[in-house]
């Protein structure tokens, strides 16, 4: 067998297994192709993604505008690392910036880096604004957070499976409820070494857990009380899955720090960034951060495509409509129903909670069930399973989507 010579599902599942690290279980499913909402297996199957990379292909897959543009800028200028100027970067900072209404933006390519780079940014504007004591700083998170997966962040995850064995960890965290402003102001009165508030505006990984009305406008009321930076991630919420440019955009807020990644390329690529402005972003000096890839004009002449998407295809205003009918399709199906408890979201950022315990394999179930009938989702949590179409989907792909579901769920009914 030639090294590129087409595989099937089969062989490529056992390649992955036997030469690969098993640090996922993926849906026995393998992709070769996308394109818009849909996908193919290497068969030839077509299937809608209903997960469109955990939100990163927001803009659809392989959007001709976002890959010309990758393929313009690779075949000019790929790396030149920050050492010297290139003359694509300055242009997506300066899009960037007006397009969220920020001062300054600080370039990374994962979303994990981007939240190690807003805690890095946070603790030092708390010595060094704010006053805190040298190594005092403390920083606020909520519990069921998912932030990424490196060493300080999954100090402050509270999932055995990501934190276990990974210690020792990394110091200056406080845990929090989400959704609990009582809980973040008795923090905030009685500990003066708080530097920040993070907090994703709804709880991705947790379930597509959505917070009370005015949760963030409140919480975000208190941080300014008590000179603490209201750091959003939203790297999952982000660039218009929810309905709106910014989750946080629901509730009008603006928050002091803001982290995006995933769809800030449309999938096309690893591009993340942090935002602030320049009473923020200014503590952050040469030599302080940085990376080699951050800022390359491959990833800023993607994201600045990525971003056109957004705004030229209403995504945001498409996903708002799409994900009130979706909600309102498969809640006429709940009514009839004892296999789903609930379905809830924003945008096209939602979920159904199957009424099964967390350890049964329902949800496994029905997600192997949707891929045979053309769709593919994934479980969270056991009980739960995310629906994150791309954003680009219309009002007939959609409800054929509905269909597709109902008529699976309906398979699993007693
Ligand atoms: C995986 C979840 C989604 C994120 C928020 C930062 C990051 C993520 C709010 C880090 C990443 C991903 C990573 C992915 C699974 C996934 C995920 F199920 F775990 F929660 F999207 F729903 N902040 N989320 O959601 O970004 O470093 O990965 O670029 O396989 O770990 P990253």
């Amino acid at each position: 067998m030639a090294v590129l010579d087409q595989l099937t599902s089969q062989q490529a599942i056992d390649l992955e297994n036997k030469y690969g690290a098993h640090n996922y279980h993926p849906l026995p499913v393998v992709l070769a192709k996308g394109e818009g909402v849909y996908v193919w297996d290497v068969e030839g199957n077509r299937y809608y993604d209903f997960l469109s990379a955990y939100s990163a292909v927001n803009q659809g897959h392989c959007h001709p505008k976002i890959v010309g543009a990758m393929v313009n800028q690779a075949q000019t200028l790929t790396l030149t690392s920050r050492a010297f100027y290139n003359d694509v970067l300055g242009k997506y900072e300066k899009f960037a910036c007006e397009f969220f209404g920020f001062d300054k933006l600080l370039p990374m390519n994962t979303g994990a880096e981007a939240v190690e780079t807003a805690l890095k940014l946070c603790r030092k504007w708390a010595y060094e604004v704010k006053g805190i004591e040298e190594n005092e700083a403390e920083i606020i998170v909520c519990k069921n957070n998912f932030h990424g997966r490196t060493t300080t962040i999954i100090s402050f995850s509270n999932d055995p499976v990501a934190r276990k064995h990974f210690g020792p960890y990394t110091k200056g965290f406080i845990k929090i409820d989400y959704d609990n402003l009582e809980a973040l102001e008795t923090e905030l009165k009685n500990n003066s070494n708080i530097a920040g508030f993070l907090v994703e505006p709804i709880q991705g990984e947790a379930g597509v857990f959505v917070p009370q009305e005015g949760y963030l406008t409140k919480a975000r009321a208190l941080c300014e009380k008590y000179n603490v930076l209201f750091i959003a991630d939203e790297v999952q919420t982000g660039i218009a899955r929810t309905g709106k440019i910014l989750a946080v955009d629901h509730e009008n807020v603006k928050p002091d720090i803001l982290i995006l990644g995933k769809a800030l390329s449309g999938g096309a690529y690893p591009v993340s960034a942090v935002l602030a402005n320049d009473n923020v972003m200014n503590v952050i000096q040469p030599g302080n951060h940085g990376s080699t890839f951050g800022g390359n004009p491959v990833a800023a002449a993607v994201a600045i495509a990525a971003l056109e998407v957004v705004r030229d295809e209403n995504l945001a205003e498409n996903a708002e409509t799409l994900g009130q009918l979706f909600r309102s399709e498969l809640n006429k199906y709940i009514e009839t129903t004892d296999l789903v408890h609930l379905v809830r979201g924003k945008g096209l950022l939602n979920a159904i909670v199957i009424n099964d315990d967390e350890e049964s394999e329902t949800a496994w179930n029905i997600c192997m069930a949707l891929r045979d009938n053309g769709l593919l989702a994934k479980p969270t949590h056991g009980n739960i399973i995310r629906f994150a179409p791309p954003l680009v989907m219309n009002e007939e792909q959609l409800l054929d989507c509905v269909s597709i579901i109902v008529k699976t769920l309906k398979q699993f009914e007693k």
